[in-house]
């Protein structure tokens, strides 16, 4: 799929549209989800134009994607649920139901999240 330049988080990384930031580098922006699932939901968004995890592994070099799999993982420490346990969901393309056509990563926490697959 083309990226869409003007997708919401694309939109938001271009300070056209507001978030609350829980992180920010010259690579990644971290910042919380406008509808929350659980007390922590945090969103993982790569600087850079990709739609999903296949183009960002294939576009970005391995030092950008690395660093970007290292501030998941910080997230998960800067919001206190690294301790408790979390989720983290990629959801890509239409069976994924991915409404946002910006590469993200849900860390969700806060709670005990259940089980997810059958
Ligand atoms: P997706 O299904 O993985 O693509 O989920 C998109 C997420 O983006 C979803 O949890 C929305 O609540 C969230 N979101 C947001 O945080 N800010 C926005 O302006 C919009 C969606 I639109």
């Amino acid at each position: 799929m083309a990226y869409d330049p003007n997708n919401i988080f694309a939109r938001i990384l271009r300070g056209e549209l507001p978030c609350k930031t829980v992180y920010e580098d010259e690579h990644v922006l971290a910042f919380s989800d406008i509808r929350p699932l659980a007390d922590v939901h945090v969103l993982v968004i790569p600087k850079g134009a990709y739609v999903s995890l296949d183009d960002f592994t294939a576009g970005a070099g391995p030092e950008v994607v690395g660093h970007f799999f290292k501030v998941v993982g910080e997230i998960a420490r800067i919001t206190g649920v690294a301790e408790t346990g979390y989720r983290i969901i990629s959801n890509i393309g239409a069976h994924g139901h991915q409404e946002v056509p910006h590469l993200h990563v849900h860390v969700i926490g806060g709670r005990p999240l259940g089980r997810m697959l059958p």
